[in-house]
């Protein structure tokens, strides 16, 4: 509780849609950062001590230190679906409710996913450097040529939401077989839904033209993409990540595309973003793009106010939508 009103104490450690800033002030005593980057992690903590809860997004890392620092706090909130920059366990074996932001970016998420595939497939940002250059002197039959999409066998890496979103536009919208690989396997009769086998992951990297990478971040995934897993790949196959960076090795995934062991790639996520590996920066047949997969003013603001719903929920005695760790609210 804050000393001077009755109403519990929170952080809100990144700028959020007005109305959602709003109803977090009616609800609370709220310390806003509305700076244009994240707090340092110092700042973060000093700035989280003794406050009940915490709208944070991915760009806030929740540790078990921080979490000792702020003995405080009971609820982290984030803006986003992953929460690989929380502690879960941490924060659980705390007592700490930790709510993230599923299913509303799901659609989102996916058309970015696919425009990504067809822009790197296609050679989009290519095409657009050399005419933005000057570059586009005539026409050539195999002028900025790319790969196939229709039809052409889709893998995806992670079958969750995103990955069944991804599958049903590469099947229903562009005849495309889909194959994928995940923890577990998909119901059969969401399987036949979708048109999706279950492959190994290594059958999964031989066979699929345009392999998309859709799971979520654990230190299992580190790195699950790297030299040996490119080797398996067609050298006419583009690879897709929409999920994060450290998923895949990018001094391993620059050399193959400087060598061509694979065709190209489309990145919206990277290993230490907003930092990007100047490896990849030179290369001609890698689209980048700066973590926008989710990135509709729609799809945005239904996050903001899913994070906002859990938060109000969670501190004045409701029921949070989307807690991550629903063992705490019945301890
Ligand atoms: C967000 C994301 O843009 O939800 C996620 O996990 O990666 C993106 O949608 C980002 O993490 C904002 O919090």
């Amino acid at each position: 509780m804050s000393a001077l009103t009755d109403k519990p104490a929170v952080l809100v450690a990144r700028r959020a849609p007005e109305a959602v800033l709003q109803r977090l002030q009616a609800s609370f005593e709220v310390d806003y950062h509305d700076g244009e980057l994240p707090l340092p992690p110092a700042e973060l903590q000093a700035r989280l001590h003794g406050k009940a809860g915490a709208y944070i997004t991915g760009t806030e890392r929740i540790t078990a230190a921080l979490l000792d620092a702020c003995p405080a706090l009971r609820v982290v909130c984030t803006m986003s679906v992953g929460y690989n920059h929380i502690d879960l366990a941490a924060c659980t074996a705390r007592g700490v409710l930790v709510t993230n932001t599923p299913d509303v970016l799901t659609e989102s998420t996916a058309d970015f996913g696919f425009a990504l595939l067809m822009a790197t497939a296609r050679r989009m940002s290519e095409g657009e450097r050399l005419l933005r250059d000057g570059g586009w002197k005539s026409w050539a039959w195999d002028f900025l040529a790319g790969s196939e999409v229709h039809g052409t066998t889709l893998g995806i890496l992670g079958m969750g939401r995103i990955g069944q979103a991804i599958a049903r536009r590469g099947h229903f919208g562009f005849g495309m077989p889909v194959i994928y690989h995940n923890r577990s396997r998909l119901p059969v009769d969401t399987e036949a839904e979708l048109g999706a086998r279950y492959v190994s992951k290594e059958t999964l990297l031989r066979e699929a033209d345009h392999l998309v990478l859709v799971l979520p971040y654990s230190a299992e995934a580190h790195h699950c993409i790297a030299a040996p897993e490119l080797a398996l790949m067609k050298p006419t196959a583009t690879l897709v990540n929409v999920a994060r960076g450290g998923i895949v090795d990018e001094d391993a995934l620059a050399l193959a595309l400087r060598e061509r062991r694979i065709a190209a790639a489309g990145l919206d996520v990277f290993e230490g973003e907003p930092r990007v590996n100047p490896a990849l920066l030179t290369l001609p047949n890698v689209v980048l793009t700066p973590h926008i997969a989710s990135a509709t003013l729609p799809t945005r603001r239904a996050m903001a106010g899913l994070a906002a719903d859990n938060l109000i929920a969670a501190l004045t005695g409701g029921k949070p939508p989307t807690p991550l760790n629903p063992e705490v609210l019945s301890a």
